[in-house]
């Protein structure tokens, strides 16, 4: 498919974990020269700007411990502006590529793109973010995407956009997996969820992987990338809030791109988890619009 049309939308979004940063991600993926480059390529980007999301030190509301979800009223707000801007402003012919902020903001990009029917999602993340309020160690939210979407968690959060589930789990991959939590590993065990470990890319190689993927969602016409920075070898990646030892090497994570943009199915890709603060002359961003261009189709040749 590959539009001519890249949509793109920020999501300063930084209430789904605690490492300060990652809402300046938005900014440092625009300062790495993102419209520049997509331009480049040929297309024609319209930037829609960002979607407002509250600083933690405003929040007036008090904490409700009553769930396991920090800032739960806050990240379900920023989610459904989110789902709303984007079904709002982008048309389906185009691309739909979505700047963040940490990964709970996936759970409105998601809620949008799953509402123009079914859609295959390649999770790319050093963690499976299947915890729940009742499983999750940290009650960071961004921990929770994929639970959510699968719709178990927080209620307001899975009827972000509309009411339930968004994903079908036999329609979910993931990739670049090194970390689980102790419950939320039965949880994964348990669902049918397609899960490729750092291991499995160790031995069968990443195009083996991609074209895992790409079987798995043979019967579907469209493909969302979600990626997580952090999936990448934190050497290459050091501005993430959560760096694992052991992730995909740059060629690796190009490799995944180009072959699953050869497919021609790719439609929307989430990017997030970029922290300026954490990371080194904005190292991590340039490596995020690399990935962003080899998904769009830039080839070596
Ligand atoms: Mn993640």
């Amino acid at each position: 498919m590959i539009q001519k049309t890249i949509r793109i939308f920020g999501i300063p979004m930084d209430l789904g974990q605690n490492r300060r940063g990652v809402d300046m991600g938005p900014s440092a993926v625009r300062y790495a020269q993102l419209k520049e480059r997509i331009q480049q390529l040929g297309f024609t980007a319209h930037d829609e700007g960002n979607i407002t999301v509250s600083q933690a030190e405003e929040t007036v509301t008090a904490a409700d411990s009553s769930i396991n979800a920090h800032f739960l009223p806050q990240v379900t707000q920023v989610c459904q502006s989110t789902y709303e801007a984007i079904t709002d402003c982008w048309q389906d012919d185009e691309f739909g590529l979505f700047i963040g902020g940490d990964h709970s903001l996936s759970i409105g990009t998601i809620a949008a793109v799953a509402a123009r029917g079914d859609v295959g999602v390649l999770w790319v993340d050093a963690h499976t973010d299947m915890n729940t309020p009742q499983t999750s160690p940290s009650g960071n939210i961004h921990g929770m995407s994929v639970a959510t979407l699968l719709g178990d968690g927080a209620e307001s959060l899975v009827d972000v956009g509309y009411a339930g589930a968004k994903l079908k789990p036999e329609n979910v991959a993931m990739v670049g997996i090194r970390s689980v939590d102790g419950i939320e590993r039965d949880t994964v065990r348990k669902s049918r969820v397609t899960v490729h470990t750092m291991s499995d890319i160790d031995v069968q190689g990443i195009h083996v992987i991609a074209q895992k993927v790409l079987d798995q969602f043979a019967h579907l016409d469209r493909i969302h990338v979600s990626f997580d920075l952090d999936s990448c070898e934190p050497r290459i990646a050091p501005g993430v809030g959560t760096p694992v030892m052991g992730g995909l090497t740059y060629r690796e994570a190009h490799l995944l791109m180009e072959i699953l943009s050869a497919s021609g199915k790719v439609y929307s890709m989430d990017v997030v988890e970029i922290n300026p603060i954490l990371d080194s002359r904005n190292q991590t961003a340039k490596i995020a619009v690399e990935m962003i261009l080899s998904l769009l189709g830039k080839q070596i040749l």
